[in-house]
């Protein structure tokens, strides 16, 4: 297994480590690094940011059991919600600063619904609220106390989301109080998955913790629609990792989607949005990641990313595929 760091600063100021390359594939052969990623379509088709075979394969079987591709990609986020070993996402992911466990998460559906939660505490499935934000309410968006007093009236549980591994990491943070956010950290980072089902309709879910010691109300790109996630079910999806401060600059994923729609390819689309970022006149993309991975209604994929070290699962016919991306800053 290779693993590589990548010491760097963050746009904010202040430095960051990237932890990213160990990749989880059983077969070293995946573990190559492409630049582009055309090849046709194969559906049913699951894509996932980094290493998660896990929720690619929870995904897959929720196709498999007849189920949508709204089913599918809330399945996968949900798995990776709960599983505590993971610090970026649901239960067990790092705090802000003042020790609030936060959560921020977006879905999509094939039809152009979509739904999600912004600052939301004491509930590991966000996902799940941003999908009954979707289905059961007027509105796009909830957020904060509402968004968790929502979740409670919809049924799921209170819970305490800062676990004792979070909680040291926490209190040795605290110690210097440097803002240093753990971006992507063994490739468990943000997770966003995106499903293509047998009739070719398209939906895409994502959900993190954010950035850890993020100041107190910090919201991420993970929940703004367009920003961490998008999807057209004309042209395809895209959904992105990374600092996303530098997403919602540049309304990633919903640029995605448009450039596919002019006919760029997922993987030209993905590299023109990282593009978008990197060419900013005072851009510090030097100091920071963003991955994306993308779509079309081919079933063509693409993924791209800043820096060397981005990874995305691919899962088609039963099966996974671990991929690192091309990238920009060489
Ligand atoms: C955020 N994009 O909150 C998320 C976190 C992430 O790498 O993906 N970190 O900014």
């Amino acid at each position: 297994m290779k693993r590589r760091k990548f010491l760097r600063n963050t746009s904010l100021g202040t430095a960051g480590i990237f932890v990213a390359g160990k990749g989880l594939a059983a077969n070293t052969d995946a573990l190559t690094p492409v630049v582009s990623e055309t090849q046709a379509a194969q559906k049913p088709l699951i894509i996932a940011t980094w290493n998660v075979n896990k929720e690619t394969e929870k995904a897959w079987e929720t196709l498999q059991n007849g189920q949508s591709a709204l089913d599918a990609v809330e399945e996968g986020c949900k798995l990776a919600e709960a599983n505590i070993d993971n610090i970026t996402v649901g239960k067990g992911g790092l705090p802000d600063r003042d020790g609030h466990v936060t959560l921020d998460a977006s879905i999509m559906d094939s039809k152009g619904n979509c739904g999600s939660v912004v600052y939301l505490q004491n509930v590991t499935h966000a996902v799940s609220v941003a999908r009954m934000v979707m289905e059961k309410t007027p509105h796009v968006m909830l957020a904060g106390k509402g968004a968790e007093q929502f979740a409670y009236e919809m049924g799921l549980k209170k819970e305490n989301l800062l676990t004792e591994k979070a909680k040291k990491a926490w209190d040795e943070w605290k110690v210097k109080s440097e803002y240093q956010p753990v971006i992507n950290i063994e490739n468990h980072d943000t997770i966003g998955i995106l499903a293509m089902d047998a009739n070719g309709d398209i939906a895409g879910a994502c959900t993190t913790s954010g950035l850890a010691y993020k100041m107190n109300g910090r919201v991420g790109d993970s929940p703004i629609i367009g920003s961490g996630l998008f999807v057209d079910n004309e042209v395809g999806a895209a959904v992105a990792t990374g600092l996303g401060e530098e997403v919602i600059k540049t309304v990633g994923s919903f640029l995605i989607v448009e450039l596919m729609r002019q006919g760029k390819t997922p993987q030209e689309a993905c590299e023109e949005a990282v593009k978008r970022i990197v060419t900013k006149p005072d851009s510090n993309y030097k100091n920071f990641q963003v991955g994306y991975i993308a779509m079309n209604k081919k079933g063509e994929t693409g993924f791209y990313s800043i820096h060397k070290g981005f990874w995305m699962t691919k899962h088609t016919n039963g099966k996974n595929e671990n991929k690192e991306s091309g990238y920009y800053h060489k």
